[in-house]
This record gives C-alpha cells, structure tokens and sequence, in this order.
C-alpha cells in the first residue's frame, strides 16, 4: 500500500512538472559546434558552425513549446556556451548559456542539454557566449509564432528572416590578445557585413562604404557561400522583414531600395506601427518590418547595409 502510494504521489508530481514545463510541444534539436572552412565573403577563412552549417540552423517554434537543444562540442580545445538571446528563461536559469555565469563552459567532447520554453511571440536569435565565439560566427536565428489559435496583430502574406553581422578576416583568438594587450591594438572596421551569413568582401567594400556610385558588383554564380541571397517576391503583396543583429561591433543601417518600411515589432515586443525610410540596428536588436512591393514584376531590388560611422573622423583605409 505504502509502495503504491508512493508511485502515486511521484506520478502527480511528474504530471504536475510536465504541465509547468510548457504548454506546447517539445521540439528537438541535436547540435554539433565544430569549427570548419567556409567563405561567408568570397575569401576562405575558418569559422564556428552548427552541423557543418553557416550561420547555424533556424530554431522556428510557437510561443508556449519547450526547445531541447542536445549540444556537443567537437572543438577539440575550448569549451562552449550558448546564450539565447531574448529568451527569458523563466524558471530555467540554467539554460541561459552565460560561460561561468549561469553554467560551466561545455568542455570538448562533452554534450550538454539545453532546455527551455519560449513563452513569447517574437524575433530572436541565439549566440556564442564564451571568448569571442560569436565573432568567430557561432550564431542562427530563434523564430517563435504566436500560439495555435492566437493571431498576429497584423496582416503580411509572407516572412523573411535576415541575420545581420560583422566579419573580420583575422580569427578571433588574434583580435582578442590586440584588445587585451598593452598598448591596446584596436581591430578596426569588420571586413564585411553578412546578411544571413552572406557578403562579398572585395566588391562591396562594406566597410568603407561612400556614397557614390563606384561600387563594383560581384560577379557570382549564384551557389557560392557567399552568394547573395536572393528574396523571390510578388507584386502587391506585404512581407514581414524578421531583422536581427548579432554584430560584434557594428551598428547598422538597413534600407530596402524604393520601398517604406513599418516596423510593429521591437525584441520580441509588439509596437504602435510606424513607417520609416531606413532603420538603424545596433547589436542584439531585433525588429520586424513590413513592406508592401510595390515595383512592377520581374525588377530586383536591392537591400543596402550600411556601417554607421562610430566616430565623426574620416576612416583611413
Ligand atoms: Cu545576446
């Protein structure tokens, strides 16, 4: 009697902790970080991916799922964190991803279970959060729907999602002794800004974008990783622009050429629709957009990422 009391008592409890634990469903993910070649500019360099994928998967999930994320490291030596970033981690602290903060760093070889709920409709992303990993491009995108049954308080017939973020050609471990050195070596302007892991260093010269004309035009095949993506539309419609910026350094300026933007969404929070020409996004935001193509069919239009100036001095190149 007394053995089956207890397996009831443990039964409720284990109900009552599946119930707290998300309302949703859990979604599974199975994650190895390695470091591997890739040419996010045209020019090879070594970066942080995710199951041999630059930037790392998108997580989509709806607001309410539990997220587990199985996390091996396969660096062969250093340890590994990631945080998620706007996710708020109620009731999980340990999730958070915070190297020697809210867990120990994940030592190679071994595998660690993230596992959190998104409670929250909203854009966001996820990152590296030991050393300088996320400089070195240990990032993706975190989509989260509304609830099943819950809308959207605003219409768009179709989404995208752009990841923004800055790259330099000298690894990351050659940065950090420059900024923790005496004298301070400063790193200077990123090489080129990627938009979901994507830039061409040598035509866009992104970091020492002027306003003229001159710019040179990459001349690509269309399946290199550097390859601009290309966002197929139609005429007349609305899109959402899901916009995150996982920059080092780099505050940005995004225009979408002959086309007014509204922005309804900030960090995962709902705002008053208002229209703008241009946003600025600085590192860790997040903001959704929409835009209504206005252009007749079969005209490209072309998306301009600008660094802004962080200092009033002229650059020299
Ligand atoms: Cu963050």
């Amino acid at each position: 009697m007394g053995f089956l009391g207890g397996g009831f008592i443990l039964f409720i409890l284990f109900c009552s902790f599946e119930k707290s634990f998300g309302s949703g469903k859990t979604r599974h993910f199975k994650w190895d970080v390695e470091y591997m070649f890739w040419s996010p500019d045209c020019k090879e360099n070594v970066v942080m991916g995710i199951n041999g994928q630059f930037p790392g998967p998108t997580i989509r999930a709806k607001a309410g799922d539990t997220i587990s994320v199985l996390l091996s490291n396969k660096l062969h030596t250093e340890g590994v964190v990631i945080h998620w970033h706007g996710i708020r981690q109620m009731g999980t602290p340990w999730a958070d991803g915070t190297a020697s903060i809210s867990q120990c760093a994940i030592n190679p070889g071994e595998t660690f279970d993230y596992r959190f709920i998104v409670d929250k409709a909203g854009t966001y992303f996820y990152h590296g959060h030991f050393g300088m990993q996320r400089s070195a491009g240990l990032y993706g995108s975190l989509i989260v729907d509304v609830a099943d049954g819950e809308t959207e308080p605003f219409y768009y017939d179709a989404e995208f999602n752009m990841l923004l973020s800055d790259w330099w050609h000298q690894s990351v471990h050659h940065q950090e002794v420059g900024l923790s050195s005496k004298p301070f070596r400063w790193i200077g302007e990123p090489q080129t800004l990627l938009i979901n892991g994507r830039g061409q260093f040598n035509c866009s010269l992104a970091a020492h974008f002027s306003n003229t004309t001159s710019t040179k035009q990459c001349n690509l095949r269309g399946n290199e990783q550097c390859a601009p993506q290309i966002l197929r539309v139609l005429p007349n419609k609305t899109y959402r622009l899901r916009i995150a910026s996982t920059t080092a350094l780099a505050s940005l300026n995004l225009a979408v050429g002959g086309h007014k933007m509204v922005v309804v969404e900030a960090d995962g929070n709902y705002v008053q629709p208002f229209q703008v020409e241009d946003i600025d996004i600085y590192s860790g935001e997040s903001y959704s957009v929409l835009i209504r193509t206005n252009q007749e069919a079969s005209k490209t239009t072309g998306f301009q990422l600008v660094l802004e100036e962080e200092d009033p001095k002229p650059h020299k190149p």
